[in-house]
């Protein structure tokens, strides 16, 4: 019968372009070609579009992945030769697209603009929908949600750059008063670790705040605990499930840009060695901070599980996790009965269930 046609989208202007090429080879790898054919579409560090021939079989090398000889195209006529978003296809000889998986990190991938860029194309689309990529995106706009929802955080304070300029001496009061030292200085919306620092005194956190002002406009700041990195894969729309829990054990400072991304810098204990009912609790957790968030297809949500008296904390939820087959978000899954394979098939599923119930809604206001 008809192959089920899949776009991935890849590349993109963040500092894990790399990351992005790896990832997208490995699906491409893991896919059964006798059911699917796949439309590799790469975004360039210039955020120039690339579009190449239909995939029949996996690439052998990395470096095809940039489609030198590719078409070039902005985003929407890339993805839609002709852009017809009341018909929702693309109305050209081209074939329409099922399905695409955004496998891109970053400004310009993870907060929620190319989700947009799909809903508008109507194009059934992989993961969190525009409004969890963006809330999973911002920290602060997440411990607020997972605020209300109930769930144990650490403390933090949180100010942009303007309430910095004017209150400074304020907001060094509360974070001393409040946290103390060491704490993390973050910048808000950064997926990846970069302009974290960790604070042992007043003039390093005033350096440190500085520091993650150069990459956002808002910044957070939480409390050191001594803990350990647990955390939880979960799959699915409206009634999601959650994998056996698993441990990251870094032995860095704080989880550092490079242990996070270059697989094998930290140490994956898959599942966790921890409690039976520690193992449900972060279970629960992470299916109520997926659905507080309003996350689809998928997230890694992770926990500190602190090291004096077991207490958990939620740190995050992230809607683009670690995916080539040796990351943690598919290796929870393996440990859990799911191989990357059947995961791939799932969330093709998810995404096409998810256009589907959307389709429902009656946007045209009792018209
Ligand atoms: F498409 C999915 F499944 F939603 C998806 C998208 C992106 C899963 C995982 C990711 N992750 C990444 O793209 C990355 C962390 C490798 C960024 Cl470069």
């Amino acid at each position: 019968g008809e192959k089920v046609r899949v776009g991935l989208v890849y590349g993109g202007r963040s500092g894990e372009h790399e990351v992005s090429l790896q990832t997208a080879l490995a699906v491409m790898k893991a896919f059964n070609y006798d059911k699917y054919e796949i439309k590799p579409f790469y975004i360039g560090k210039n955020g120039e579009w690339r579009s190449g021939q239909t995939l029949l079989a996996a690439p052998t090398e990395l470096e095809l992945l940039r489609l030198a000889g590719g078409e070039s195209a902005s985003g929407t006529e890339a993805l839609m030769p002709v852009f017809d978003s009341a018909s929702a296809v693309a109305t050209s000889a081209a074939k329409p697209l099922d399905v695409v998986f955004p496998l891109l990190h970053g400004t310009f991938g993870e907060d929620g603009t190319i989700q947009g860029l799909f809903e508008m194309a109507n194009i059934p689309y992989v993961g969190a929908g525009v409004l969890a990529s963006a809330v999973g995106m911002d920290k602060i706009l997440m411990k607020k949600v997972f605020a209300q929802e109930g769930l144990p955080q650490c403390v933090f304070r949180y100010f942009n750059r303007t309430q910095w300029e004017k209150d400074r001496a304020f907001f060094i009061m509360e974070i001393e008063v409040a946290l103390g030292y060491p704490c993390f200085i973050k910048p808000a919306n950064l997926g990846s670790s970069v302009g974290i620092s960790k604070a042992r005194n007043r003039e390093e956190l005033i350096e440190a705040v500085d520091y993650a002002f150069r990459f956002d406009r808002k910044v957070i700041v939480e409390e050191f605990v001594d803990a350990r990195e647990i955390e939880v894969s979960v799959l699915g729309n409206d009634e999601p499930r959650a994998s056996v829990p698993g441990e990251i054990a870094s032995s860095n400072e704080f989880y550092d840009y490079k242990a996070k991304y270059v697989d094998g810098k930290s140490q994956m204990h898959i599942p966790a060695n921890i409690p039976a009912e520690t193992a449900q609790a972060v279970r629960d957790m992470a299916v109520r901070a997926f659905q507080a968030i309003d996350g689809s297809g998928l997230s890694r949500v992770d926990f500190f599980m602190r090291k004096d008296d077991g207490a958990l904390f939620i740190n995050e939820v992230n809607t683009m996790p670690g995916f080539t087959p040796y990351s943690m978000y598919p290796l929870m899954w393996k440990e859990s009965g799911v191989s990357y394979q059947e995961l791939l098939d799932t969330l093709i599923e998810l995404a096409i269930a998810r256009h589907a119930e959307k389709q429902r809604i009656d946007y045209g206001g009792g018209n």
